[in-house]
């Protein structure tokens, strides 16, 4: 077995070894110390159909230590996958090439998430592992029952959010999820006992995760680990004793084969080394036979699968919700009244908790994020049948995990925590928004109007930093209306992620004319005109738009009239036309932003002249009306600071 098996890995060493030497840059150590466990792996045990990437019940097979990207590419290549060409592997890390530095997911390739910063693949799995569970309960195992292979390095186990990942799969009791946990215990500064004393196996113990540990060059004991893994009644993580750079005399076991070529001389010592006689990127054709039948393996089980229950598992859909919001919308304006904007989305997700695909959660903030109504139901340890997860006080794993259930199928993942708390969430939001995945963030308590606990949880600069993530939409609806308007638009698009930024204070309603029409689908719209040959135009959003129309009532007693724009979303009406942006932005020579929150993002609507009227500080603790009047962010001081740019 061994031999064989070993020519087998050694086509993925020389493939990375190759292909990094050919780009002079790249990481080729991980690749050569994971490959014997991998060629087992893809051999002998995952589910898999290069022919048909997006068969939805393929094992998942996920990079969480993404600089080894050349192991996966290798492995795409050889199995006969389509998007990967030994000319891509030749490419490697150039311009447009599918083999890009870090693996970046496209649909349909066999690269499932884009992976490299470190610990995010660990919480991509856990997302892919929940959706199995909550996919099989829905259709049965007979459609749905597949494994999540998430292979981590010393690294992805030492960021923080793969403790929170690993605690949380483990109360859940995730048993079709495995870790291949690439123990060599090196990274870049050198051994890992520089850095890192803890005792794997117990950690792992008590989250609740089974754990083996084997050679991780012993062919017997990594197939007889995995073999164990498929019946696992828990998580388990295989710990594998490997060597970084094998099979290199003069870098294995060195943090010098982790990222930089192993260099044309040493390079020929491996070949010499592991006899291997062939040229760079040449597979001999037996071997290459070889892996294009572990390709093929599945196919036909896939094929079957596939026509039997492709189409019930893709039968998904929102159009008759969509009708229904609608509805409902045009009822509540018959009774507007003052209320928080969480409150409003709460209303929303009430009208549209039956949606099948819908999972909703919070990071351990349910009853502030009002994100759980009272037709939800739980998820629990070992119990799918829910659609609503408590992620704990797990923000970063909460986004993560929600990437891997958007990324997964057709489930629409959405969760909570304060505004402030996005700074916890970053990394996978920003991953999110870069993998165009439909994940919607419901984040309240967005200002200072959150009152008495403080500067510590009043967002200021969340706003700024997030709206200066490509690709995602940051919502910041003013009242009942425009939230129902937002979360339709987040929910439709497929393609963009959705912040959502809610009040916890009440908000008059801003919008009392009764019409279909989704105003917030165009990122800004005029809300009020109080009379003709206009002398400004106020933008607002969130919470500071009624403020907003009453500083133009105000101003109009003085002969002073002005129009105000209510903007929910800026990325939206980013994308108008020229004419409309034209239109909404320079009737008025003087133009003014009100909104609690650091104010450099509006400075492109209201242009140097402007006013922009923020806070560019960080709050206070305070009865929510006292700090707005500390930061002068009130009718009378507005109005003043307005007539006197006038004059
Ligand atoms: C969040 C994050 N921090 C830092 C890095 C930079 N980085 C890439 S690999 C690596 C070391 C990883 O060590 P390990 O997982 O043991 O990989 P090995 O050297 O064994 O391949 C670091 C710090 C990163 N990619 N992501
Ligand atoms: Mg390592």
């Amino acid at each position: 077995m061994s031999k064989h098996y070993k020519e087998l890995a050694n086509c993925i060493r020389f493939l990375s070894i190759d292909a990094v030497q050919k780009a002079n840059s790249g990481h080729p150590g991980m690749p050569m110390g994971m490959a014997d466990v991998a060629t087992v792996l893809f051999k002998d045990f995952l589910k898999f159909n290069p022919k048909n990437p997006n068969w939805i019940n393929r094992d998942r097979f996920v990079l969480s230590a993404g600089h080894g990207s050349m192991l996966l590419y290798s492995l795409l290549y050889l199995t006969g996958y389509k998007s990967v060409s030994l000319d891509h592997i030749k490419k490697f890390r150039q311009l447009d090439c599918i083999c890009a530095g870090h693996p970046e997911y496209h649909p349909g390739t066999g690269i499932e998430t884009t992976t490299g910063p470190l610990g995010q693949g660990i919480s991509n799995a856990v997302g892919f592992a929940i959706s199995e569970e909550i996919l099989k309960k829905k259709f049965g195992k007979n459609k749905i029952d597949h494994k999540t292979y998430v292979l981590a390095g010393d690294g992805c186990l030492m960021e923080g959010i793969s403790h929170e990942a690993l605690s949380l799969a483990g109360h859940l009791k995730l048993k079709n999820l495995i870790l291949l946990f690439d123990n060599n215990s090196i990274s870049i500064d050198g051994p890992t006992s520089l850095a890192v004393s803890d005792n794997h196996e117990k950690r792992f113990k008590s989250y609740g995760w089974n754990y083996i540990k084997i050679n991780g060059h012993n062919f017997n004991e990594i197939s007889k680990a995995l073999k164990k893994a498929q019946k696992s009644k828990k998580p388990i993580a295989i710990s594998c004793k490997t060597v970084i750079g094998y099979g290199s005399p003069n870098k294995s076991g060195k943090a010098s084969s982790h990222g930089s070529p192993l260099g044309e001389d040493e390079i020929k010592l491996v070949r010499k080394k592991l006899s291997w006689k062939n040229e760079p990127f040449q597979i001999p054709k037996n071997l290459l036979n070889e892996w294009r039948k572990i390709g093929d393996r599945g196919s036909k089980k896939a094929k079957k699968h596939e026509r039997k229950y492709g189409k019930i598992i893709n039968n998904y859909t929102l159009k008759s919700f969509n009708n229904s919001i609608e509805k409902k919308k045009i009822n509540f304006f018959e009774n507007l009244k003052p209320i928080a904007t969480r409150k409003s989305s709460e209303i929303f997700l009430d009208i549209i908790s039956k949606l099948p695909n819908l999972i909703g959660g919070s990071a351990d903030l349910a009853g502030s994020n009002n994100t759980k109504t009272k037709n939800h139901k739980i998820i629990t340890p070992g119990n799918f049948s829910g659609n609503y997860i408590h992620y704990g006080v797990r923000e970063h794993a909460m986004c993560g995990i929600m990437n891997g259930i958007a990324l997964h199928s057709d489930l629409i993942p959405y969760g909570g925590t304060f505004l402030i708390f996005s700074d916890y969430c970053k990394p996978s939001i920003r991953l999110a928004a870069m993998m165009k995945q439909r994940v919607i963030y419901v984040f309240t308590h967005d200002s200072i109007g959150l009152g008495e606990d403080g500067p510590t949880h009043q967002p200021i600069e969340q706003l700024t930093s997030l709206r200066s993530i490509p690709n995602l939409n940051v919502f910041r609806p003013a009242d009942l209306i425009e939230t129902f308007e937002c979360w339709q638009i987040a929910l439709e698009n497929k393609n963009s992620p959705s912040v959502i930024a809610l009040t916890r204070q009440g908000l008059k309603p801003i919008r009392v004319k009764n019409t279909y029409k989704n105003e917030s689908s165009v990122g800004a719209y005029e809300i009020l005109r109080s009379g003709e040959n206009i002398k400004l135009t106020i933008i607002s959003s969130g919470s500071e738009t009624s403020l907003a129309c009453d500083i133009s009532h105000k101003l109009a007693t003085e002969g002073i009239y002005s129009k105000v724009i209510s903007m929910p979303c800026q990325e939206l009406f980013d994308q108008q036309s020229e004419e409309y942006k034209n239109k909404v932005l320079n009737e008025t020579e003087l133009v003014v932003s009100i909104e609690a929150s650091e104010t450099t993002y509006w400075k492109k609507y209201t242009g140097i002249n402007g006013l922009n009227f923020g806070i560019d500080d960080f709050g206070k603790s305070a009865p929510y009306k006292e700090i707005y009047d500390h930061f002068n962010l009130n009718l009378k001081s507005i109005v003043k600071k307005i007539k006197e740019k006038l004059q």
